[in-house]
């Protein structure tokens, strides 16, 4: 597990370099966006359950083949482990917005996950668009809660949508 600064000294550290003017620059906008991560991570952890439940409900609106027969999220087992993959998506995304690192999604979430998918015939076109429209929530929660700056919520969840669709978002 690591943040944006533990990843950056270890950069330096690897090569015996004192920290530069990047490397300054990179701390400095780590730490002048970390009171709004802890706001963010503060407003999306109040409301995960409604957030997962309310992203789950409008994919299944907009794609109402999966929980109908032959559907992967059909029956209430594969419905609860759909939800439970997005309540992982939205943990775990928010742990790395405070990390500022996407480090922890690689080694906890991503590794050999499309092959889980893959193997359990879990689609993954449909799964990234219920990752977006959780972010889009997020992101509406947060403006609501009168954050206006919420550029860098994006980035973990990018990570993740990057990395399942394998293609640039
Ligand atoms: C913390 C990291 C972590 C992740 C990410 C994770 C994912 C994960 N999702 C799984 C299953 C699943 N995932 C889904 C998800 C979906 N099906 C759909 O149609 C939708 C598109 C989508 C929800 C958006 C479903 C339905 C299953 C059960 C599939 C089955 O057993 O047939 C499985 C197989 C084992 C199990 O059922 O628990 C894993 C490992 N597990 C982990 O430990």
């Amino acid at each position: 597990m690591r943040d944006a600064v533990t990843t950056l000294i270890r950069n330096y550290d690897s090569t015996g370099r004192y920290l530069d003017q990047t490397a300054i620059d990179r701390l400095k906008s780590y730490f002048d966006t970390g009171a709004a991560r802890v706001q963010a991570a503060t407003v999306i952890s109040a409301n995960a359950a409604e957030l997962v439940k309310a992203a789950g409900s409008q994919l299944f609106e907009q794609i109402p083949e999966l929980i109908r027969p032959g559907g992967n999220a059909y029956t209430t087992r594969r419905y609860a482990a759909c939800l439970r993959d997005m309540d992982y998506y939205l943990r775990y995304g928010t742990y790395a917005l405070v990390a500022g690192d996407a480090h922890v999604l690689d080694e906890r979430v991503l590794q050999g996950l499309r092959e889980t998918y893959n193997s359990l015939g879990v689609p993954i076109a449909p799964t990234v668009i219920g990752i977006q429209i959780m972010k889009d929530m997020i992101k509406a929660k947060l403006a609501d809660a009168g954050m206006v700056d919420t550029d860098f919520v994006d980035e973990p969840f990018d990570h993740i949508l990057r990395e399942l669709s394998e293609v640039s978002v």
